[in-house]
């Protein structure tokens, strides 16, 4: 899988890329992560990728011509997405979706916003990855890039691993636990040294409905009723 992205700070990308998951991924060939840096597209004396608004305002917007320049010098693979607050929100069915291409690209938005020709011409869509503003889109790529990345068959050396989890059925993940089975007199739940398998997946499946509910009650809108799943609730961790 090729990702080509976009970015006046290259290197802040660089530190998530050469490190854990990403650099296994790329050094077995599985993922090439490309960087572009705009600004060695600026062709103006001072290089600069930023300039002040139209209509006055605080702030710097990202100028389209670098923007223009380095996207179609590299003719990265598309869909190229526009990193920013205002776009559609990055979810596990989005990743899902990505991990299944040969590829695609990421241009890290910046500052107060980018003019919107960049938007509107040069890019395919614009995502967000949650409601809040950061200085750059830099960490948003960072997230999109190793949530997909370790859903590309053989990233993670353990396929199983992607399905069972947070979000692959729809619904948070129950607790896990190792040893100790009791930890400053914290017991580990007894159902799950109990060596009986369906109390166990019944355990679990109550467990994960439970945390949703409490935690993420949006997930479960639209939902059927939950009726076989909750099988086995009331049961809650021993003493
Ligand atoms: C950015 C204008 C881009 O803040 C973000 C972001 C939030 N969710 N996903 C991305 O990107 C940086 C800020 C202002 C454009």
């Amino acid at each position: 899988m090729r990702i080509d992205v976009f970015t006046i700070f290259p290197d802040y990308l660089r530190g998530g890329l050469d490190a854990s998951l990403l650099e296994k991924a790329r050094t077995a060939g599985l993922l090439d992560v490309r960087l572009h840096d705009p600004r060695d597209f600026a062709t103006d004396p001072h290089r600069s990728v930023d300039d002040t608004p139209f209509g006055g305002g605080a702030g710097m917007v990202l100028r389209p011509e670098p923007l223009f320049d380095a996207v179609e010098a590299v003719d990265p693979p598309r869909p190229l997405f526009l990193l920013g607050p205002a776009g559609r929100r990055f979810d596990q069915a989005r990743a899902r979706a990505l991990a299944d291409t040969a590829g695609f690209s990421l241009l890290c938005g910046r500052y107060e916003g980018v003019d919107e020709r960049v938007a509107e011409h040069l890019c395919d869509d614009e995502l967000s990855v949650g409601d809040y503003v950061l200085a750059g889109g830099e960490a948003a790529a960072l997230v999109v890039i190793e949530a997909v990345a370790r859903l590309v068959p053989g990233v993670l050396g353990n396929d199983a691993s992607c399905e069972h989890e947070s979000f692959a059925g729809g619904l948070l993940e129950e607790p896990q636990y190792t040893r100790p089975a009791e930890y400053r007199g914290w017991a580990v739940p007894a159902v799950l040294r109990s060596g009986d398998h369906a109390r166990i997946a019944a355990w679990r499946a109550a467990e994960a409905l439970r945390r949703t509910r409490e935690r993420r009650p949006d997930l479960l809108a639209g939902r059927p009723r939950p009726s076989e799943e909750a099988a086995g609730e009331g049961e809650r961790p021993g003493p």
